[in-house]
């Protein structure tokens, strides 16, 4: 096993003091739509970007697709089921814009909300608190077709959907994530090019920063008006970046990987500004003319939460000369205005994207949003890892998977005592799924999904995941 930390095994969590989580703490799990609804041409749903994208040869590992995925759009009653015997208190589920708003403009699919409708039902009948995203990723193709998110006009366009999603299921859902992830719709979808729709472009990618952004703003203000009882929150990815050595040029690295990782969005919706620093490092690249009067009022509209995806941790260095070509996440396209930081890898142990454990990251990265930026009730919205899983005897033992979880709720623990108002946490995925780039070559999810027969086998990680919830906590250790 390649954790560092051990968790005690399955079954024996009943020793010791407990680390006991606030009471009324909103345990969960996140998926998203085109990760595993499938059912791409059915009910009226039109392509988004994903299905252009991974229908281009040579996008996605091996050519997957989510024309299938794990089938949840046919098998949602029985998923749900799953969760409830799992005792989940609430379910982030994402909204495909192209089922219930096709080619992202005009009038509502009802055939696309009447899905989600349902599956709002389903997960209320079973005591587990909806928890919807208007948008993770999937942009309906027409609307890239007319420029994307770096085109200003798709920002209104995502209020005008925002709107429909509200009207049908606003009398039932409480909790609201208008964007997921947007530094990876901006930077990896207009930057990169490792995720849909594929441009490479780094003004680009930082007009379609803000226009998310701006799209974030105009959506909160309509749901605001129409639904007050709604508990509005964006999410952000966040990584604590730490310069190599204390050498000057690795410090400033540090700074500039941080502004666009993290203060690009952080600073606008909760101040109301960019960070001078980092709008300087982006002379280059942008003037910035996109940003037009008012835009920052609306962006920095308030919210009820802040919802943050936590994974790992960048190390970075100043450049050197010859450095080695770097993962997808590390492309210097990623990067406007800082493509020579140079990004470390320290020899910890990594999971099978790679990416560092960095547990204490997370005690790091909420202080940090608490104690620098905002008093909000803040949501672990994702938290997970991958890692090469086998079924032995029709059961699968992700020992690593369980370890990681047990890490990082020790440290969202610590967070809390440190004075995080910490009030969720979900974990992420509540089953493997199509992992974008990678396809379904990386598996998350705490339920087995074979693909071929679409079963499912909860993971013992799942059931480890289960005994939390039901005693709030966890053995101390
Ligand atoms: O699968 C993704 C998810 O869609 C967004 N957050 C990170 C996960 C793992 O890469």
């Amino acid at each position: 096993m390649s954790n560092p930390h051990h968790p005690p095994a399955v079954g024996v969590l009943d020793q010791g003091p407990e680390l006991t989580f606030p009471p009324g703490f909103l345990w969960g799990a996140a998926t998203a739509a085109y990760q595993i609804e499938g059912a791409a041409t059915e009910g009226g749903r039109t392509p988004s970007i994903w299905d252009t994208f991974s229908h281009t040869e040579g996008r996605v590992v091996a050519g997957h697709t989510g024309d299938v995925a794990c089938d949840h759009y046919h098998r949602m009653p029985d998923d749900v089921r799953l969760m409830a015997e799992m005792g989940l208190k609430s379910y982030r589920f994402s909204v495909a814009w192209p089922r219930v708003q096709p080619n992202g403009s005009g009038p509502a699919n009802q055939q696309g909300l009447d899905f989600y409708g349902r599956l709002v039902d389903e997960l209320l009948g079973h005591g587990i608190e909806p928890w919807l995203t208007l948008y993770h990723w999937d942009l309906p193709q027409p609307l890239e077709d007319a420029g994307g998110w770096p085109a200003r006009d798709t920002a209104a366009r995502f209020a005008d959907y925002a709107q429909l999603v509200a009207d049908a299921l606003g009398d039932r859902v409480k909790y609201w994530t208008t964007l997921n992830e947007p530094w990876c719709s901006a930077f990896l979808g207009y930057g990169s090019g490792a995720h849909a729709p594929g441009r490479s472009d780094g003004a680009d990618a930082v007009r379609a920063g803000h226009h998310l952004m701006l799209g974030h703003g105009l959506a909160v203000q309509a749901l605001r008006a129409s639904r007050p009882q709604a508990q509005l929150g964006i999410t952000v990815n966040l990584y604590p970046v730490t310069p190599a050595t204390d050498a000057p040029a690795d410090v400033d690295a540090a700074r500039r990987i941080d502004g666009l990782a993290n203060r690009f969005f952080l600073d606008p919706v909760l101040r109301g500004s960019y960070p001078a620093d980092l709008t300087a490092d982006l002379r280059e690249v942008t003037d910035f003319g996109h940003v037009h009067d008012g835009d920052l009022a609306v962006i920095s509209s308030p919210l009820d939460l802040v919802g943050i995806n936590y994974y790992s941790r960048h190390v970075v260095a100043a450049p050197v000369e010859g450095a080695e070509p770097e993962p997808y996440w590390r492309a210097p396209s990623c990067w406007p205005g800082s493509e020579d930081v140079r990004f470390v890898t320290r020899g910890v142990p990594v999971t099978d994207m790679d990416w560092e454990i960095d547990a204490p990251g997370l005690v790091e990265t909420l202080r940090r949003v608490h104690e620098e930026y905002t008093d909000l009730p803040l949501y672990v919205t994702e938290n997970g890892s991958a890692f090469v899983d086998a079924v032995v005897d029709g059961r699968v033992d992700d020992v690593d998977r369980l370890a990681y979880f047990d890490a990082h709720l020790r440290a969202a623990h610590e967070a809390i005592s440190a004075g995080v108002p910490l009030r969720g946490y979900f974990a992420w995925s509540l089953m493997d799924n199509f992992e974008w780039a990678w396809g379904y070559t990386k598996r998350f999810g705490m339920i087995w999904i074979d693909y071929d027969t679409q079963a499912r086998i909860p993971k013992s990680s799942a059931r480890w995941y289960a005994e939390v919830i039901r005693r709030n906590g966890l053995a101390a250790q």
